[in-house]
């Protein structure tokens, strides 16, 4: 029989598709020549970039290894008991379900299985560095639940668990939710725990952003004192986009494992499931601990120089990745910090901070994280020019005199950048 050769299974995509081609080459020089300075980013390595774009993607399955619904499942099966082993052995924990699609799929399965519509939940305040899966109001969280908050120490812009402890008591919540995108300091899990004890709740901790320094070791383990726990691979974890449960509760395992598949997803992301399992395993590496212990040296380089430069830090400092600023000290919004950052090729957020407006366009809480750049290989002293550098940006603006320093910033940023390469071309 002759072969028969289709451009559909050779084509390139330069061939196949130049708008698309374009912009992800456009993407890949924008990765390679700016500093990614977003906390929930990061870069994977080259074996989980390879997985996301093999042929395992073609693969449609449903259910869990040795009990799927198609056929044709023995290497996703090899794939998915690995990263499932993985997650147990790096988190210490009983059992992991490592199908979520993202973290807010994974909280969302969690409320499947452990409420009801109506029920209640208490979570970190969004302004205080919560999540809007947690029960903001436009979330399907915040619609069929009974969202209710904690905030921070309004001196100390540190959780207040003497507070909380006080609003769980009367709240008397179903679901404790700690965790959140923007808070930069270390959780104290087994006060937490203590307090969900006490008012009758169950305890979640969604450490979707410090999932890699839990991993790392520079940062408490949410086990034993929480009941579950969700998490994203992307972030600190360094993994692809997707989320984890895990648990010691051996009854919820069967009950947690339907709460995902069928109640609320359908088929699993093949694909995504090894490059879970890779980037599990390197977590689990030596050289995974050294990262995580310079994620967080590099943090505080960050926050002290910026403080030194006289931006106020949110909290007074930083245990995580994240450095959280205030910018209307200096009279500036977020927006315009982020701005002026991105015209040095600097890549950052407007956050809202502790009692900061409702209005997004108004936050002037700009969120800072290091875990990308220390991929690339940053340490102490690069993070101290990045500070610099920032300050100098963010001083320039508020003297409505920015365009010299811009360009001054961006041969800096170029130097850092092609000093650490990514990928190569
Ligand atoms: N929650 C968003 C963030 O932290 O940026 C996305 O992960």
């Amino acid at each position: 029989m002759t072969v028969q050769t289709k451009p559909h299974f050779s084509a390139s995509v330069d061939e196949r598709d130049p708008l698309i081609a374009q912009a992800l080459d456009s993407e890949r020089k924008r990765q390679q020549s700016q500093i990614e300075l977003i906390a929930s980013e990061n870069i994977v390595s080259r074996a989980v970039l390879d997985a996301l774009g093999h042929e395992m993607t073609n693969k449609t399955l449903e259910g869990y290894p040795g009990n799927r619904f198609h056929g044709g499942g023995e290497f996703v099966d090899i794939v998915e008991q690995a990263a499932i082993d993985r997650a147990k052995e790096l988190f210490k924990c009983g059992y992991a379900n490592v199908q979520p699609h993202s973290g807010t799929q994974a909280n969302l399965a969690v409320f499947y299985l452990l409420l009801k519509p109506g029920d209640k939940v208490l979570s970190l305040d969004l302004a205080a560095g919560g999540h809007l899966s947690h029960g903001m109001k436009a979330n399907l969280s915040g619609r069929w639940f009974e969202a209710h908050n904690y905030g921070v120490n309004p001196e100390t812009e540190v959780i207040d668990y003497d507070e909380m402890e006080r609003v769980a008591m009367e709240v008397r919540p179903t679901l404790l939710i700690t965790g959140g995108s923007a808070y930069p300091r270390e959780l104290d899990f087994e006060r937490m725990g203590k307090i969900a004890k006490k008012v009758g709740a169950w305890f979640l901790v969604d450490m979707a952003h410090i999932a890699g320094l839990v991993a790392g070791g520079v940062h408490p383990s949410p086990f034993p004192h929480a009941d579950i726990v969700t998490c994203t691979t992307t972030k600190t974890l360094r993994g692809p986009r997707g989320g984890l449960i895990l648990t010691n509760n051996e009854d919820w395992y069967k009950k947690l494992q339907s709460a995902v598949f069928p109640g609320v997803q359908g088929s699993l992301h093949s694909q995504v499931l090894a490059a879970k399992a890779i980037c599990l395993g390197e977590a689990l590496q030596d050289d995974f601990k050294v990262y995580a212990a310079q994620v967080k040296a590099n943090a505080k380089v960050l926050a002290e120089t910026l403080s030194n430069r006289g931006i106020r830090i949110v909290s007074g400092g930083t245990d995580t990745h994240i450095v959280l600023i205030d910018l209307s000290t200096k009279g500036l919004i977020g927006k315009q910090a982020e701005v002026v950052l991105a015209r040095a090729n600097i890549t950052s957020n407007k956050n809202p901070i502790p009692n900061d407006s409702p209005r997004p366009p108004e936050w002037v809480g700009m969120r800072l994280g290091v875990s990308a750049a220390t991929t690339r290989g940053m340490k102490e002293d690069e993070f101290r020019t990045l500070g610099n550098v920032i300050a100098d940006l963010i001083e320039a603006e508020a003297a409505g005199n920015a365009d010299a320093v811009v360009e001054a910033s961006k041969v800096k940023v170029a130097q850092l950048a092609e000093a650490f390469p990514i990928y190569g071309n």
